[in-house]
């Protein structure tokens, strides 16, 4: 772990959100047509909600990238999107609801918040005809995609997640603190975010979300999802970037511990943002595990 672990806010955000950037939007294709597949932005009704996605590929193995806190396809995942192999991959990269272009609605955090984002993405998947899908799931995503996985397991093939964690700790608590008020963020922190939402969405949705993880902390154990973890079945990667200052390696050992069928990757210079930062180390070790 770094010292700088102790140091909170502006740095501990800016290595959260550093490589994030919005990319193109709207319907037909974004940069990666340049590259031989184009990709598909679209948005369909789910749950009450217009969901909105991305997808690009033609494979027959379908996956799902689960964004982050705040986060969304084109903020989260431009490398995945533009890189993982399309001709094994169907890849659909989604913005969870009150995140991204699925707005309205404003994102709220009821205490079921990740069972709903949970529901959301499978019944997207099913509603968009995928018989089975893989998960791909960073932090806030990894916790959502644990507990797609172990709600309803028939319909996961192989899970990889990143950045995410059971439960929430004093420790986990403070660094929440630590990046509740997006005005002490760097501008270079806030920007993308900032352009994707407007400063007041941004600013309430960020409150929101600390005051949101922070009830688990008053549960048992202070659970997220720990207590569904021996109910998932899929084969399981978890990734961890031994320099990751928000999410310690006690949580990615312990979902390992957990998760029957799971193995545990270290990456020794990753930090939170592994994905992006050593985007094409992510996606290799990605596609291996799931073929
Ligand atoms: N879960 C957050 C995300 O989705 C990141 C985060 C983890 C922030 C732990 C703070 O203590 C923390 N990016
Ligand atoms: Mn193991």
């Amino acid at each position: 772990m770094e010292a700088a672990v102790s140091s909170r806010g502006a740095r501990v955000l800016r290595l959260a959100f550093s490589a994030r950037k919005p990319g193109i939007h709207g319907p037909g294709t974004g940069p990666a047509a340049t590259f031989g597949t184009s990709v598909t932005n679209a948005k369909v009704s789910v749950n009450g909600v217009h969901l909105h996605y991305q997808q690009t590929g033609e494979g027959e193995h379908a996956v799902l990238l689960l964004p982050g806190m705040l986060g969304s396809g084109e903020t989260d995942f431009g490398p995945q999107i533009k890189n993982l192999n399309k001709k094994l991959f169907t890849v659909v990269a989604w913005d969870p609801r009150g995140y991204g272009h699925s707005r309205p609605p404003d994102r709220d955090f009821p205490v079921d918040f990740f069972e709903r984002d949970a529901k959301d993405a499978i019944d997207l998947m099913k509603t968009l005809k995928f018989k089975k899908v893989s998960l791909l799931g960073w932090s806030d995503g990894g916790i959502t995609a644990l507990i797609a996985a172990a709600k309803y397991p028939s319909y996961i093939s192989k899970m990889v997640i990143w950045g995410a964690n059971a439960y929430v700790t004093d420790e986990d608590e403070k660094i929440y603190q630590g990046i509740r008020d997006v005005s002490k963020w760097s501008e270079r922190t806030r920007k993308p975010l900032e352009t994707l939402y407007g400063y007041d969405y941004l600013a309430k949705i960020c409150e929101k979300w600390v005051d949101g993880i922070k009830q688990f902390k008053h549960l048992p154990d202070g659970s997220i999802c720990r207590h569904v973890l021996p109910l998932v079945q899929c084969p399981t990667l978890i990734v961890h970037g031994e320099k990751d200052p928000l999410v310690p390696r006690f949580h990615a050992d312990f979902i390992h511990k957990h998760v029957r069928e799971s193995r545990l990757h270290l990456m020794p210079e990753g930090k939170h943002n592994l994905h992006l930062r050593f985007a094409n180390e992510f996606n290799k070790l990605a596609e291996d595990f799931l073929q």
